[in-house]
């Protein structure tokens, strides 16, 4: 029998999620279309440098979700789901401190690793987990009420866990077996239909949203399914003008005139959504919940180490002006632009020389026959400016915490309440990885592997030992 591979199921998954979201959330499907238009026009105006960043295949097809889960009992299910898709955890993303707000959680996300396989299909999901122990949110008697009610369901069944450890270990699924793959891991995230316990849902919003959509509900679901566009700006506007309210700002880098770097978001607020409540005397009467909203993004190139320590380092600055230049009506995207100007360089090519972005290096044509010159240079620099090698941008596939945080409040209407005094619960990518049960991929690691990879290939396509 045929085997379905695992970038044809994880192609598939998101399609179905897809189907799945746009009858729960129709706001959905306008970003959608709005996405799509726009990512014509773009391909139209630019041609081919419009693909420099994926090709519009990939960026059409390309989405990414996010599900929030209650235990690391949750957590290691959700990576076996994932696997048989061939999605891995990369990043660790601490988002308790992330935020004024109060979001007790710690995230990763599951995606493909190797660049073939993001070429295919690049499904990415948000996987956040609710942290119990974390005594600034939960006192000990929520605490124990919360774990008592997550021990208590079940996320994922027995025959969707036993179908994906096939998957993960076979490689793929023969058609039948995929097809019952598919179905149900779509269904493990469809939103629920069971009433939610009133009382206990709000005791949780007291404390934090996103707690009561994890804790206080029977299952998860997904909570939003973003779409990738090459002009977010452009998106933008037309959503406004079509009506849709977007949150204030786009997250993430401002728009300007030199190079696309890391990540830009942005979302429209989560709609009201009728939910079943029941109620202390028994009682089971409709209300209203905010919980799903729309996302979007554009994707730019993944910076190295030191580039991510510029980065952050800009972002200060643009707080710090902020403090000051806001008094005069300034906007923090205004502010961002100045910063930005002044201290990244405008073009690809210097960031690829002062090593601040990740980049494949093709050996150019002219060098293949012998045109171009440098045939006894050895560094990087002079191979890039003598157009030996020509650099091309590795996308950034990742998330941004402050970004994340700042999407998380998409569904907030208060703060919450967070008490400062107590300890939290510590957490890093070595303690998530024990959880997950399988070591989390650091990015900046895979992309630098990419980077060298690339390096000992036009090294050897030289003649010269290393680059
Ligand atoms: C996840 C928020 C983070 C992003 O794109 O940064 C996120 C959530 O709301 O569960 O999806
Ligand atoms: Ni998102």
């Amino acid at each position: 029998m045929d085997t379905v591979s695992l970038a044809a199921l994880r192609a598939e998954f998101a399609l179905r999620l897809a189907e799945l979201y746009g009858n729960e959330v129709p706001a959905y499907n306008t970003l959608v279309e709005v996405s799509r238009e726009v990512n014509t026009d773009v391909a139209a105006a630019q041609g081919v440098r419009a693909e420099r960043l994926g090709s519009i295949d990939r960026v059409t097809a390309e989405r990414h979700g996010a599900i929030r889960v209650g235990s690391p009992r949750e957590l290691a299910q959700a990576a076996r789901v994932f696997a048989g898709f061939g999605m891995h955890p990369v990043g660790f993303y601490d988002l308790r401190d992330a935020s004024k707000s109060s979001v007790p959680v710690v995230s990763t996300a599951f995606r493909p690793i190797d660049a073939d396989e993001l070429a295919k299909n690049p499904f990415r999901v948000f996987t956040s987990m609710l942290v119990t122990t974390d005594r600034r949110f939960f006192d000990a008697d929520t605490q124990a009420r919360l774990e008592e009610f997550i021990d208590a369901r079940t996320l994922f069944g027995a025959e969707l866990l036993e179908l994906a450890d096939r998957s993960a270990e076979r490689g793929g699924l023969d058609t039948l077996d995929a097809e019952r793959f598919v179905e149900l891991a779509t269904a493990a995230f469809e939103l629920f239909t069971e009433p939610v316990d009133h009382d206990w849902y709000f005791h949780l919003e007291e404390i934090s949203a996103v707690a009561a959509d994890i804790g206080g509900v029977p299952s998860t679901h997904i909570n939003h399914l973003t779409p990738r566009v090459l002009d977010i700006d452009a998106l933008y506007e037309r959503m406004e003008a079509r009506g849709i309210t977007m949150i204030d700002e786009i997250q993430g880098p401002p728009d300007w005139e030199g190079p696309d770097v890391l990540l830009r978001q942005t979302s429209f607020k989560a709609l009201a959504e009728e939910r079943q409540f029941r109620h202390a005397d028994g009682s089971v009467r409709p209300g209203s919940l905010r919980v799903r909203f729309g996302e979007v993004e554009q994707r730019g190139v993944a910076l190295t180490a030191k580039g991510r320590d510029l980065y952050d380092r800009m972002v200060a600055e643009t707080d710090a002006r902020l403090a000051t230049a806001a008094a005069n009506g300034t906007t923090r995207v205004e502010v961002a632009r100045e910063v930005w100007r002044e201290n990244l360089p405008s073009t690809e090519c210097e960031l690829a020389l002062r090593g601040l972005a990740f980049f494949t290096y093709a050996v150019t044509r002219a060098a293949r026959f012998g045109e171009a010159h440098g045939g006894d240079s050895t560094t990087l620099g002079e191979l890039i400016e003598s157009g030996v090698l020509h650099p091309e941008p590795i996308v950034y596939e990742d998330f941004l915490p402050r970004s994340a945080a700042g999407i998380f409040q998409s569904n907030l209407t208060d703060e919450g309440t967070r008490d400062d005094e107590e300890l939290g619960t510590a957490y890093d990518i070595e303690k998530l990885s024990q959880v997950i049960g399988r070591p989390i991929a650091d990015p900046t690691a895979l992309y630098a592997a990419q980077q060298q990879a690339s390096l000992t290939a036009a090294a050897q396509a030289l003649g010269l030992r290393s680059i």
